[in-house]
């Protein structure tokens, strides 16, 4: 059976369907090479001296790993040069990347967070790069990164690309083109991504929840009554037992409930109301609640869908609840009341 590989199932969704330009098609590559050489960092570990502390703390005032830093210079690294790029932004960095004068420059804008999962690297769990692909508005100031950020600000519903790298037993590649989601698996001999699956679907029903439980005594009462009656099971008023899983990647989290359905939820709690929540709208919700969407699931802060958010600032912070239709849809019901 031919293989599909990401090259060339970009390439059928640029000339046949014509989804994609030839400049978003280079892009995703780019970010795919990216991606196979943050894995092979990661694969090294302790034999690469790639594990343990940068001595830095990055915007968000979180430490630096060795990891963070590396992989977000190697996505810079990768896309600055093509031309096909405006300027870039990173979890691990305050404002953002301009391309240097001396590369052409392109119409689109790149997110990433370059190392989800940061508390995982040196316990040996799965983590992942995130990223989502933006145009770059016309006429837009890009004269300084301070004034590039009003560049970036448009809500998730205009991300014309998306996707997540898994670094877990096997590194895979989730993307959407905002045409389905497809799955791509790192055949590390041929050092390329391949097609393995497509149509991702995620179910409707659940009995799955990932939520980090240790913060129960901070959540609005929406979703403490949510997790009470799941907890409660059969006996309780959803009728049926659930089962909890918190990897604490947020791309792990993710692909699970890409692959057999379940809801994940990082909500408001009190602990985080001040910054407006934990996870980030720009590179973490957004990218993942555009993939959640197109494999027909649905993503919400609880009070509104976080792919209609308009974006105040770069690094803005936002309750997420995502995963399969009908329970997301059952704990939103919760906020309305
Ligand atoms: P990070 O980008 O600094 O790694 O933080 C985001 C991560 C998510 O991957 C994950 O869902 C969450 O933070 C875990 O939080 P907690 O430490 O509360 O379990
Ligand atoms: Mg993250």
């Amino acid at each position: 059976m031919t293989q599909r590989t990401l090259a060339r199932y970009l390439t059928e969704e640029q000339r046949n369907k014509g989804v994609i330009t030839a400049d978003l098609k280079f892009l995703i590559e780019v970010v795919s090479r990216a991606c196979q050489a943050i894995s092979i960092a990661i694969g090294k570990g302790g034999l690469g001296g790639v594990l343990g502390e940068a001595g830095s703390d990055n915007v968000q005032g979180e430490a630096q790993k060795k990891l963070d830093v590396l992989s977000n210079d190697i996505l810079l690294e990768a896309n600055e040069w093509g031309g096909h790029l405006a300027a870039m932004a990173s979890e691990e960095m305050d404002l953002p990347h301009l391309v240097p004068h001396r590369f052409p420059k392109g119409e689109y804008l790149l997110t990433f967070d370059p190392l989800d999962g940061s508390s995982n690297i040196d316990v040996n769990v799965s983590i992942g790069t995130i990223f989502s692909v933006l145009k770059c508005p016309e006429g837009a100031d890009l004269s300084t990164p301070a004034a590039a950020e009003a560049a970036f600000l448009q809500p998730g519903t205009a991300q014309v690309a998306a996707g997540y790298a898994v670094y877990g037993p096997t590194t895979l590649l989730v993307l959407t083109v905002g045409n389905g989601v497809a799955v791509f698996t790192l055949d590390r001999e041929q050092g390329a991504f391949i097609l393995t699956q497509e149509n991702v679907q995620i179910p409707a029903d659940t009995k799955e929840f990932a939520i980090n439980m240790s913060n129960q005594r901070f959540w609005e009462a929406p979703v403490k009554r949510y997790v009470d009656e799941m907890v409660a099971g059969k006996e309780g008023p959803l009728g049926k037992d659930y089962n909890m899983r918190w990897v604490a990647s947020m791309v792990a989290d993710v692909h699970r409930i890409m692959t057999r359905g379940g809801i994940f939820m990082y909500p408001m709690d009190s602990k985080v109301q001040a910054q407006g929540g934990k996870l980030r709208l720009m590179y973490e919700a957004n990218p993942m609640a555009f993939l959640v969407e197109q494999a027909g699931g649905a993503a919400t802060t609880g009070r509104q869908r976080i792919l209609d958010i308009v974006p105040g600032k770069l690094h803005q912070r936002v309750p997420v609840i995502l995963g399969s239709k009908n329970e997301v849809e059952r704990v939103t019901g919760y906020h309305a009341v």
